[in-house]
């Protein structure tokens, strides 16, 4: 039976991935090499350090630690210049009602974000009131595909794992959740998501009496 309810951040609730995009291709001309939106789906669901990695190997470039910090820096200057200009009309379709109905019905919800900005969004979006627990990149060490992220929004919410159904977009989230051994629904491409117990375009797309089916 599912108790609680958790969400990944971008691309589930809200398109973070677009001002991602945009301060990663800045970073990369800084740099001079370019950065384009089919290197950039290699990053959804990546931790901040780890995305880095991947844009400096498609440069090929080499930078010391020192230097990563710097850039990483600089990237999240440009990300959180964009963020901070963010409103609630730029919530997915569907996302805030279905946390509604999910508080209605008496389920349990959690953010589970790799993003060290998540406070910062939800402030944004004014959707803070929503989730009963956030657990987001300053509460982890370690990145999904590890079940780190799940498994505490589970614990913060009183709520054992095999009740407990993940929405993720990455498909490292889907193999977090169900290493958490929870239930996953994919959001997206039914090609990259296809572990997911459920695939579905959007939030938009989905009922409670869907959430019985998964079992
Ligand atoms: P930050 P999610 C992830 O969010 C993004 O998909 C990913 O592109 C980003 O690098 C990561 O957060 C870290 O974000 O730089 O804000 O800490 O999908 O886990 O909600
Ligand atoms: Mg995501």
């Amino acid at each position: 039976m599912i108790k609680a309810c958790l969400f990944d951040l971008d691309g589930v609730i809200v398109d973070t991935a677009k001002y991602h995009f945009i301060a990663w291709k800045q970073l990369a001309r800084e740099m001079g090499f370019d950065f384009t939106e089919q290197d950039n789906e290699r990053l959804k669901g990546v931790s901040r350090m780890a995305s880095l990695d991947i844009l400096l190997e498609i440069g090929g470039v080499t930078k010391t630690e020192q230097e990563k910090e710097e850039l990483a820096h600089r990237k999240n200057e440009h990300y959180v210049s964009f963020i901070t200009q963010m409103k609630p009309d730029e919530i997915l379709p569907g996302a805030r009602e279905f946390l509604l109905a999910c508080k209605d019905a008496g389920l349990a919800t959690a953010l589970g974000s790799a993003s060290k900005n998540a406070m910062t969004i939800l402030n944004r979006l004014e959707l803070n009131d929503l989730f009963d627990a956030i657990i987001d990149g300053t509460h982890t060490s370690k990145a999904k595909p590890d079940p780190e992220v799940f498994l505490k929004g589970a614990e913060a919410l009183a709520a054992d794992p095999e009740n407990c159904v993940v929405f993720e977009d990455a498909e490292a989230g889907v193999e977090a959740a169900l290493a958490a051994g929870m239930y996953c629904v994919g959001i997206g491409s039914s090609e990259v998501l296809n572990k997911a117990h459920l695939i579905i375009e959007g939030l938009h797309q989905m009922t409670l009496d869907q959430l019985e089916n998964l079992q």
